[in-house]
């Protein structure tokens, strides 16, 4: 394929309600959307920066200038360029994964979508319906987080992540497990919040029975994961540290962690999440799939991913509704037992929605 235009779209979503984590609290999702125009389809991608570099270090300002700048002109050279290209064409440009996953994404969408293939058939999914989890956040009060627990599990959800930070760790754990008993599954996700220092700490939430813990020290820890992962039984699961299938297969060799959260748009794309896959399952390391409050576009594919053999566990792939009113795709839903079924339509398997995209628009520019 040869790209012929690509469009960067920008929109705000309104959360349905404010999402606190321990990096900060988010009440719209401002992401950014790469279009691809090619002679045989239209491809789509989406970005998970966020609108500031709170989760790692990318931002969506930063992503628009490094595609527009650098990105771009490399991967419009190319007469025949295909989506297992995009990464080796731009592997001289250091870094700026969200932003190089979001090309790769499109590229891979129009080229499945001319090929009249689902994201899911191309990554090797085995399933066609997926186990989903839903990510819990900081909340002021203990009644509070309950309410919106016993809220997602009538929705059916079979797994609950309990965002948590220092002072708000054992006691909503403890509040949960009491609530709903041992059997619910239960994890946690700091977001790096917490510190070496913290392992005792840490150690505590060992008699709640957790699944994970997911990163609770600095991204550049891994070494302090693995000495936490020795201290505790929690299994320990990276998410922001794993940039890459090397870096998961070391993490992993290290003892940092026993679990991976594999977010595509993290690690350069759904081709390399593909290769953390293959990685962890030859290391017989349980992985789910993370999510950024991804629109309908990157849920989609998210879900898709999930079909894969070795996500075993349930994956942050909530439906639409968890974070918006107003998705610009036909909403993706859990059932009523917790499951979300797999796209199966040509690439991505869902569709922009113009009017709401209209709606929502911030900006959209061509830009090569
Ligand atoms: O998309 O369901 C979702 C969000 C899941 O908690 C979630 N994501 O560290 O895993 C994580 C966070 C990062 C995004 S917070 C805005
Ligand atoms: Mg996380």
């Amino acid at each position: 394929m040869k790209i012929d235009r690509v469009e960067l779209v920008r929109v705000a979503l309104p959360l349905v309600s404010p999402f606190r984590t321990s990096f900060g609290i988010e009440t719209t999702r401002d992401a950014l959307l790469v279009r691809v125009l090619t002679a045989e389809a239209e491809g789509w991608g989406e970005c998970v920066a966020m609108t500031e570099p709170v989760y790692s270090s990318e931002y969506v300002d930063g992503c628009i200038d490094v595609i527009r700048r650098f990105f771009l002109p490399v991967l419009s050279a190319h007469d025949d360029l295909r989506a297992s290209g995009v990464a080796p064409a731009l592997a001289h440009l250091h870094g700026h994964r969200m932003a190089k996953a979001a090309l790769e994404m499109a590229v891979l969408d129009a080229e499945l979508r001319a090929a009249g293939r689902s994201f899911a058939t191309e990554l090797g999914g085995v399933r066609d319906r997926v186990a989903c989890g839903v990510s819990v956040g900081i909340m002021d009060t203990i009644p509070e987080l309950l309410d919106a627990v016993d809220g997602y599990l009538a929705e059916g959800y079979v797994r609950i992540k309990l965002k948590i930070e220092p002072g708000w760790d054992l006691a909503p754990v403890r509040a949960v497990r009491e609530r709903y008993g041992d059997d619910l599954m239960l994890q946690v996700d700091a977001n790096t919040a917490y510190t070496r220092a913290d392992t005792a700490l840490l150690g505590r939430l060992d008699e709640f029975g957790l699944l994970l813990i997911e990163q609770p020290l600095d991204e550049e820890d891994l070494h302090g994961h693995a000495l936490l992962a020795a201290a505790v039984t929690t299994p320990i699961c990276l998410d922001e540290s794993v940039t890459s299938a090397r870096s998961a297969r070391d993490a992993i060799e290290m003892g940092a962690c026993s679990v991976v959260n594999i977010k595509p748009g993290r690690v350069g794309g759904y081709l390399e999440a593909k290769e953390i896959h293959d990685v962890c399952v030859e290391l017989e390391v349980p992985v789910w799939c993370g999510g950024m409050v991804e629109t309908g576009l990157g849920r989609a594919a998210n879900v898709a991913l999930a079909s894969l053999p070795g996500f075993t566990l349930p994956g942050d792939t909530s439906s639409s509704s968890r974070f918006f009113a107003q998705d610009i795709t036909a909403p993706l839903s859990v059932d009523q037992d917790g499951h979300m079924t797999v796209p199966t339509g040509p690439g991505l398997g869902v569709d922009v929605l113009p009017d709401v995209l209209e709606d929502l628009l911030v900006s959209r520019e061509w830009v090569g």
